[in-house]
């Protein structure tokens, strides 16, 4: 098998960028290791940067989002049974965010990529990249029970935190940079409407807890809890009635309970890897670098590399231009360190350390004070969250 960049793993980050080469004529091959039912239910991000959503509709993928989206223009801080919302576009000169699961921008991904009759195979592990420092790379893969070999002028590893693009870099030459936090969130995905219309991060003694949504009819819901928490130990009721005592307000405000249909623990991480390209291997997304959920930056991040990927591949590809590719990896990490230093700030923030002292916990509301009262402080929150434009997107 041949093409001409090999795309390791079909999350949004595999997904899109051969959505953005397809679109710029240049041929690519995606390798999933999953099937498609796996990938398209998958739980995870909500929130898209008003850069990502437009991104998707450039590329032809908006629509559903579009009609089925939310525009979200703010967010609530919740602490000590007060509540302040943040109003992002009078902060930040018209920015909002859309609230649209990963899930369905997969889903929306997966179906133009084969009404196209473009190859994605899915159920087919990559088992190592090779020759990644040489003009003829190839990754090794194992489908429907065989290995076989694609060979291709460059690997564009969008295998996720867990993949096997990021090993094809020789010790020598990586860097890596870590943060493991000692709590995790438990994420429960339940059959109630929201019960407010926007999101709501809450800091708490006993934790932090958020209040998200996929639809005006399924809330997704998160608490904080010990790392290596098993979903399995906490009842219904307990999710709930803990999710209700550290979203208590002081004015009468309710949570909307109903069924709990899907639940799973994600632990916290930040983690960058340096540099995101060695030779024709080009890193994307959680196989380069992680955040903490905290900031909703995770699934951003991956579109912004694999826009600034797709167009440097093509410049390459062309044009034999490889300025872009030179620069691609000191472009992205400007950014996912901007993304890291949001993410830590808004976990820490938030969260109980179990180590937390009083004077941890008063340092906190002070800085959620700030915010509150503070244009500047709230303005600084709402740039960063509804994130920096793209260069070159319209
Ligand atoms: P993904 O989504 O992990 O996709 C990688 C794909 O590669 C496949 N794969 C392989 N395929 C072939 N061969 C191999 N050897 C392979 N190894 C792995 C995997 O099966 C998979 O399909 O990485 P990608 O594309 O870089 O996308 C990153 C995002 O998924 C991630 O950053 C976000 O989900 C993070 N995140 C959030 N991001 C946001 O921007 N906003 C949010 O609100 C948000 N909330 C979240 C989140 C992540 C969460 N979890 C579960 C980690 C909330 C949670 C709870
Ligand atoms: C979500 O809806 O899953 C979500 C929203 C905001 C976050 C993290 C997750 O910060």
């Amino acid at each position: 098998m041949r093409t001409t960049v090999a795309i390791i793993g079909a999350g949004p980050a595999g997904l899109l960028l051969a959505r953005l080469l397809h679109g710029a004529d240049v041929d690519c091959v995606v390798l999933e290791r999953r099937d498609r039912a796996y990938v398209e239910r998958r739980q995870r991000a909500g929130i898209l940067e008003q850069a990502t959503a437009d991104v998707l509709r450039a590329a032809g993928a908006g629509a559903r989002m579009d009609r089925e989206g939310l525009r979200h223009d703010g967010i609530e801080l919740r602490y000590d049974g007060r509540r302040h919302r943040v109003d992002f576009p009078s902060l930040t000169g018209g920015r909002s965010v859309t609230v649209y699961a990963q899930t369905e921008v997969c889903k929306d991904l997966i179906a133009l990529r084969l009404r196209d009759g473009q190859p994605l195979l899915f159920e087919a592990e990559a088992l190592a990249v090779e020759g990644a420092a040489t003009d003829r790379p190839r990754v090794r893969f194992r489908h429907q029970g065989r290995e076989d070999v694609l060979e291709c002028a460059y690997v564009a590893g969008c295998d996720g935190f867990w993949g096997v693009a990021r090993a094809a870099v020789p010790p020598g030459l990586s860097r890596t940079y870590e943060r493991a936090y000692p709590y995790a969130w438990l994420g429960v995905l339940a059959d109630a409407p929201p019960s407010h219309d926007e999101l709501v991060y809450a800091r708490h003694d006993r934790g932090f807890a958020l209040l998200s949504l996929r639809s005006p009819t399924v809330s997704r819901l998160y608490l904080q809890v010990p790392e290596g928490t098993d979903p399995a130990s906490w009842s219904d009721a307990e999710i709930w009635d803990e999710l209700d005592r550290r979203l208590e307000t002081g004015d009468g405000w309710r949570l909307k309970r109903g069924p709990i249909t899907a639940r799973s623990v994600t632990p916290m991480r930040s983690f960058v890897h340096e540099p995101m390209r060695h030779g024709r291997l080009l890193l994307a997304g959680d196989a380069a670098h992680i955040v903490p959920p905290t900031g909703a930056k995770g699934l951003n991040l991956a579109v912004a590399d694999v826009v600034t990927l797709a167009r440097a591949l093509t410049a390459a590809v062309h044009r034999g231009d490889s300025a872009l590719l030179d620069a691609y990896s000191a472009t992205c990490l400007d950014r996912v360190w901007q993304a890291e230093r949001f993410a830590h700030t808004m976990t820490t923030l938030l969260h109980r350390h179990p180590e937390a002292t009083p004077f941890d916990g008063r340092l906190q509301r002070a800085r959620l004070d700030r915010i509150a009262t503070c244009r500047a402080a709230r303005a600084e929150l709402a740039d960063a969250y509804t994130g920096a434009p793209l260069d070159g997107v319209p």
